[in-house]
């Protein structure tokens, strides 16, 4: 989609440091990172959320999510336990509309979320 940074990023027209990439996710670091290890994953296929995701293209949700594990065993940040996190709408801090999982890891968390 034009004017989306992620499907820019997903194209290889603006760099990232892609950390891993599968037929229907990329994985990249964060570049404001709020853990030690802060990637994210998001679907090749540009939907605003990962609701929409969901809706249309149901079969592309559990890769996304296979993804996330997969990335928190790569980055070691598995066995200790890491948080994943969809920011979903303006008020909940979403600030690009491509949906993507933030996979945070790499030291303890807190609870609430702020
Ligand atoms: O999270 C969107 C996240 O995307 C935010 O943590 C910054 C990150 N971001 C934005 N542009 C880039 C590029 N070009 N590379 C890597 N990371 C990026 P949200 O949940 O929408 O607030």
């Amino acid at each position: 989609m034009a004017d989306c940074i992620f499907c820019s990023i997903v194209a290889g027209d603006i760099p990232a440091e892609v950390v891993r990439e599968d037929e229907h996710t990329v994985a990249f670091r964060d570049l404001d990172p709020q853990a030690p290890t802060h990637v994210l994953v998001i679907p090749r296929r540009h939907v605003p959320d990962v609701g929409s995701l969901a809706l249309e293209a149901p079969e592309e949700v559990a890769p996304l999510v296979a993804a996330v594990r997969a990335v928190a065993e790569q980055e070691g940040v598995a066995d200790a336990g890491y948080r994943s996190v969809f920011n979903t709408g303006a008020q909940a801090h979403q600030t690009v509309f491509h949906a993507h999982v933030h996979v945070l890891g790499g030291r303890a968390m807190t609870w609430p979320p702020g």
